[in-house]
């Protein structure tokens, strides 16, 4: 609850460009795995606190969905990744952005509407943006979700599906959804450097077939090391993250985006 009232005043601070921010975003790298290359970034959001250190969104994320302040935790996320988005955009060096929706910011379309008039005063081109949202978010409430998501494919915005496998969609429901990009959760990513032909090498295997059927490329998450990254593009997988290449770091950190050949 004390965490709950400062996020609130850092969020004040934040909207009237009052003081030093302590929100900030941080980038991790997406690498296509036939090239090594940097293809794309994610945000993710990081609470520069001035006593706790350097949070992550897993301590206050959850406590702003609850409280409601989610709406302006997302506007910050979108806000500074378009901004950052425009520098890199002049510098003749963008590669797309996602950044992570909460569940209750795509349940309504004032979320679109925020992403249109953000690319518009950035003057960023809208297939730079993209939006991930994970699969719970998607099942949860497809009435609401998904029109949201074709408005936003029609702006130009790519979706994500994030932690893919943790959820329940049918395979009717994936070929219907408006999306461009499958995230294969971290999980079964894991299970991958066991050794053998583990179980999670099948899932992993049905999960590319499936998404490419559709169109939809596929992102490993959590890749820790190469042996794990062989049997990913062995099975097809487009493009991963972990710490095998990087992990998340501020903007100045990840710019510009290199070859990360191993
Ligand atoms: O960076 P880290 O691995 O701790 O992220 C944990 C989770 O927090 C991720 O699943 C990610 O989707 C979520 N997350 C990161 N940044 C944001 C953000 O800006 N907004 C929302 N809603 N979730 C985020
Ligand atoms: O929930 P979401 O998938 O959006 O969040 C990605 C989270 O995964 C981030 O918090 C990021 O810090 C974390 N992450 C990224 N790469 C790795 C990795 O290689 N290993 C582990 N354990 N976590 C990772
Ligand atoms: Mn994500
Ligand atoms: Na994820």
């Amino acid at each position: 609850l004390v965490l709950l009232g400062e996020l609130h005043r850092v969020l004040e601070a934040h909207a009237r460009s009052d003081g030093e921010p302590q929100l900030e975003m941080h980038y991790q790298p997406k690498i296509e795995l036939s090239s090594h290359r940097t293809v794309g970034l994610e945000a993710l959001i990081r609470w520069r606190h001035p006593t706790r250190g350097l949070l992550p969104p897993g301590t206050f994320v959850p406590l702003a969905e609850q409280s409601g302040l989610i709406h302006r935790v997302t506007e910050f996320a979108l806000g500074e990744s378009v901004r950052q988005l425009a520098r890199w955009q002049a510098q003749g060096e963008a590669v797309p952005v996602a950044v992570n929706l909460s569940a209750h910011d795509v349940v309504s379309p004032a979320v679109v509407e925020l992403i249109e008039a953000l690319l518009a005063e950035h003057g960023v081109d809208p297939s730079l943006l993209e939006v991930e949202i994970t699969e719970t978010a998607l099942v949860a409430d497809p009435s609401r979700v998904v029109p949201v998501l074709e408005r936003l494919g029609a702006l130009g915005v790519r979706v994500a599906i994030d932690d893919f496998g943790t959820g329940t969609t049918s395979i009717s429901q994936l070929r219907d959804l408006p999306v461009a990009e499958l995230k294969i959760d971290r999980l079964f990513v894991a299970d991958l450097g066991e050794g053998g032909r583990s179980g999670s090498e099948v899932v992993v295997q049905a999960m590319v077939d499936l998404a490419h059927s559709f169109g939809l490329r596929v992102v490993a998450e959590g890749v820790e090391d190469a042996e794990t990254a062989a049997t990913l593009a062995r099975l097809g997988v487009d493009r991963a993250q972990g710490f095998l290449w990087a992990r998340p770091a501020p903007a100045d950190a990840v710019h510009p985006p290199g070859d990360h050949a191993l």
